[in-house]
């Protein structure tokens, strides 16, 4: 089994990934489990086999404890975490040949509390994270060697092999595919210009062999390269039988 855990800022599509190449998966004749981690999803496009609002839900701790959308979810996130052994046991009980797990809206709740760390130690074998990187937030060159810096942040946060996607690539303009493609011949802009440029070299360093992956969750596009690219974060030969 593998199981991917899809992260991204809020918004990136995770959750519309989650469904669409779940959907791709299946149709190449594998079987696929979903499963949806965000206590604060309002409706989900997939049917999870274990969905964490069975626990606790975001909404609902709104009326019940009259806290704020904010507020809520933290403590959501808290109740999640003092219930992790039966989080844990639901996923674990999951047997498909892939295991696609759509993880909170606010990734913050997901990566710098306990629940993605513990998850990602608790199945490291065979579980890799997928990074979304959302062109719509990409204006400039410096914006993407933040998201970029992020997709590392969540690599070095769960310990776990990341592969970074950029998705929506049926939005990106010629600019934003001129920066994607080739970061390093781009000028870093502004007063932050140099401090873009000396993190830029870290991730090139970092990247050497990685290739940024571009797909359309909505269109259903480059799904053979993130298949090929989870194959690769297993070993060398991209095999994963
Ligand atoms: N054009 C385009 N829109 C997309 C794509 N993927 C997702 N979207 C849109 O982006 C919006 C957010 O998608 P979701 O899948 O809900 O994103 P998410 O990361 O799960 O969102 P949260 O869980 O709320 O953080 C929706 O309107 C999607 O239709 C894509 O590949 N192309
Ligand atoms: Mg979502």
């Amino acid at each position: 089994m593998v199981t991917l855990l899809i992260i991204g800022p809020a918004g990136s599509g995770k959750s519309t990934l989650t469904k669409s190449f779940g959907k791709w998966l299946e149709h190449e004749g594998k079987t696929v489990n979903y499963v949806s981690l965000d206590p604060g999803a309002e409706v989900l496009p997939f049917t999870p086999s274990f969905d964490v609002r069975s626990m606790v839900k975001v909404e609902e701790l709104m009326l019940k404890e009259g806290l704020g959308p904010n507020g809520a979810l933290i403590r959501a996130a808290e109740i999640i975490e003092e219930r992790f052994a039966e989080v844990l046991e639901e996923v674990s009980s999951l047997s498909p040949d892939f295991l696609l797990v759509d993880t909170p809206g606010q990734m913050e709740i997901f990566l710098f509390r306990t629940l993605g760390p513990k998850l990602a130690s608790s199945l490291r074998d065979r579980t890799v994270s997928v990074f979304l990187i959302d062109p719509v937030l990409m204006k400039k060159p410096n914006d993407f060697v933040v998201l970029k810096m992020l997709g590392l942040v969540v690599e070095l946060r769960l310990g776990i092999p990341s592969i970074e996607v950029v998705n929506k690539c049926d939005l990106l303009n010629v600019d934003s595919v001129r920066i994607i493609e080739d970061l390093t011949k781009m000028d870093m802009e502004g007063l932050s210009g140099s401090l873009a440029e000396e993190l830029r070299r870290i991730i090139d360093k970092l990247e050497k062999k990685k290739r940024t992956l571009m797909v359309s969750a909505v269109k259903g596009t480059g799904f053979l390269d993130l298949y090929k690219a989870i194959g690769e974060a297993f070993c060398a030969c991209g095999d994963m039988t």
